[in-house]
């Protein structure tokens, strides 16, 4: 059935609707979907312990809904074109009855190894129509997924799978990433040094390259696959069973697992799929989001094959074989709807009109943001240059915990603004409070964004850790899930996302914790300590810029800088290192031990007139010192 909205006064009453009666709202969009039994009461919650149980007592399968329920209407449809990182290399396509195919037969290759209901499997894979379907498998089988993206180092891949216990490792040999071939089985290898939970690894040959293979434990996926029947029923599962496990930055400590579950989950992906982007049946949609990050889980994976549209998934980058890639891909495959991040626009704009002028961009219906605040610049640029003035571009809000869209223009819908996210998506209860959790009321107010309502989608529980859950999302002001943003409401009503209020910084789209990345820093032998923070970057939205003291005086000090950034690939991956790092003999530190970091942000900022009060510091002389020594 077709949910979408038509117009600005049906949005508007559909809005209102969803706040009157919620329940009843989202029962009507739960409808239509193939239940194995329908649920007993749409939603129960509350938001102090957290608990959020929606469509409770329900069964069906996910998987069911992306596939089985469409063979009769749309079998042959193409469900995925898969487009190589080498533009000259063969592609592939997959039409839903090809899809099901696969995913049944990669099920059953699943449960061969031993995996069922409840276990928890991870993936660690290149942007290959395998990593897809072993995403769908799990699901399949009510099996836990857990994707790791593939550019994560092996200490992150290791804590990732210690965490949740995952049995089972999905791999390939190696990544192509444009010119380069990364070993990524290796990767693994050294990850389950450590990982005395995982009993078999699977590795996908892609690249060809050499690997050891642990005897007992590795098997080749083309060789199991071949031993897999293509018949695999699908696990009846509770609405509230877990879908997957996400990791995502938080201010503190490690990535916390984000946990999904599977009812509410498939209902708001595909709801907000189709209103957002207004798809269109035959259309094809392209999102460049690999599905190692939410945006690839929902829009990617879920959202599109709920709603039986055809994708293009792109394992390269957009820089490979020349800035031109992402246009000639939407000309090669006609793409309608374009979906990618901020910091792709702004890296592709430097390479000026040369490459998007040589293609032909005039199927495009509809253009997507996600990711970062998007600046007005390369917002005009891609609704100027890429959308040719006539697209729409929808800039959507949300997190890996929001499992969904929340703020965001419907396509052609919802009046634009440059740089605004615009209105929040029926069932969204939005409020802005101070920082004394006053909720501010009206527009024109400006503050930190919390939601006072569950919706379908939401975070369940941090894997194993409820408490963290609590304290993290559910605790800053009572009553209300705290998105960790801050958010201007205009005179219009029209939201504006300013960006992240705590010590997360976003990195061209990418989450980091300032924590996280110190702790990686706080790896090389010869540094006590290090505070990092963001600043704005030209093209990545945010830089990463660490303060570093070290044990002892260093004479070589690029030599030492190019350490530290090693130690931090090493411990995160190439996304965290550094872009710039200054040693200094000491912090800005309260008398009670508390970095200042305002001080600290300012000076990254290249802001050193206006510091503020640096009474309360342990050794005010400290900020003349770092002030001198900024980069
Ligand atoms: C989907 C995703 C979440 C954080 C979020 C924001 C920032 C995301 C926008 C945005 C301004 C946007 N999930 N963010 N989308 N900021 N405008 N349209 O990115 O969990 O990885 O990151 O990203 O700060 O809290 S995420």
């Amino acid at each position: 059935m077709d949910t979408r909205i038509p117009s600005l006064e049906k949005y508007q009453e559909e809005f209102e609707r969803s706040l009157a009666s919620p329940e009843a709202f989202w029962a009507e969009k739960a409808e239509h979907f193939s239940w194995k039994k329908k649920w007993d009461q749409v939603l129960s919650w509350n938001f102090e312990e957290p608990h959020i149980e929606w469509f409770a007592g329900g069964k069906l399968n996910i998987t069911e809904n992306c596939l089985d329920r469409h063979l009769e209407k749309r079998g042959d449809q193409v469900a995925y074109y898969w487009e190589p990182n080498d533009p000259a290399a063969a592609g592939k396509s997959y039409t839903y009855k090809e899809l099901h195919r696969e995913v049944c037969a990669c099920a059953n290759m699943l449960k061969g190894l031993g995996a069922k209901k409840g276990d928890r499997i991870c993936i660690y894979m290149p942007m290959v129509p395998e990593l897809t379907i072993a995403v769908l498998a799990c699901a399949r089988i009510g099996a836990i997924h857990s994707v790791v993206f593939a550019g994560f180092s092996a200490a992150s891949l290791a804590s990732r799978i210690q965490d949740c216990d995952s049995m089972l490792v999905l791999t390939s040999d190696g990544a192509y990433r444009g010119p380069k071939s990364i070993a990524i089985k290796s990767v693994v290898d050294e990850a389950l040094e450590i990982c005395p939970s995982v009993q078999k690894v699977l590795v996908l040959k892609h690249t060809n390259v050499p690997i050891e293979m642990v005897e007992g434990r590795d098997l080749y996926w083309q060789e199991e696959i071949q031993k897999s029947s293509a018949d695999c029923p699908a696990e009846p599962m509770d609405a509230e069973d877990m879908l997957f496990i996400l990791y995502t930055s938080g201010s503190t400590g490690k990535p916390k697992g984000v946990v999904h579950t599977t009812a509410g989950y498939m209902v708001y992906t595909e709801y907000t799929f189709r209103n957002v982007f207004q798809y269109q049946e035959g259309e094809v949609y392209w999102c460049t989001a690999d599905i190692g990050w939410i945006t690839g889980h929902s829009y990617m994976v879920y959202g599109p094959l709920l709603a039986g549209a055809t994708s293009v998934l792109f394992e390269g980058i957009p820089t490979f074989p020349d800035a031109g890639r992402f246009w000639q891909i939407i000309d090669k495959y006609h793409v309608n709807i374009f979906y990618t991040a901020p910091t792709a626009i702004r890296s592709l704009q430097l390479f000026g009109l040369d490459f998007p002028t040589q293609y032909s961009l005039s199927s495009l219906r509809v253009l997507g943001t996600v990711g970062e605040p998007i600046n007005e610049e390369a917002w005009h640029w891609y609704h100027q240059h890429i959308g040719k003035g006539n697209c729409p571009i929808v800039d959507t809000w949300w997190q890996t915990e929001t499992g969904g869209i929340m703020i965001s223009p419907l396509a052609g819908i919802t009046p634009l603004k440059p740089a605004f996210a615009t209105l929040p998506l029926p069932g969204v209860q939005l409020v802005i409070v101070d920082q004394e959790g006053k909720v501010l009321l009206g527009n024109g107010v400006e503050g930190n964004l919390c939601i006072q309502f569950p919706w379908p989608s939401m975070i369940r529980t941090t894997y194993g850790d409820h408490e963290r859950c609590k304290q993290n999302y559910f605790s800053t002001y009572p009553g209300l899930y705290f998105t960790g943003d801050g958010c201007k409401r205009d005179e219009d009503g029209y939201y504006r996302i300013t960006g992240r209020v705590d010590d997360v910084i976003n990195v061209s789209g990418h989450r980091l914790g300032t924590a996280e990345i110190e702790n990686a820093i706080n790896q090389h032998a010869d540094v006590v300590e290090s505070a990092v923070v963001g600043y704005p970057h030209e093209i990545k939205g945010q830089g990463i810029y660490a303060y570093v003291i070290c044990s002892k005086k260093n004479d070589d000090l690029a030599m030492l800088r190019l350490e530290i950034m090693a130690t931090v690939q090493k411990m995160i991956g190439s996304i965290a290192k550094p872009d710039k790092i200054q040693i200094v003999s000491g912090l800005p530190k309260t008398r009670s031990g508390k970095i200042m970091r305002r001080i600290l942000r300012k000076v990254a900022e290249g802001d050193v007139s206006n510091i503020g009060d640096i009474s309360t510091l342990l050794d005010p002389a400290i900020v003349d010192e770092i002030k001198a020594g900024a980069i």
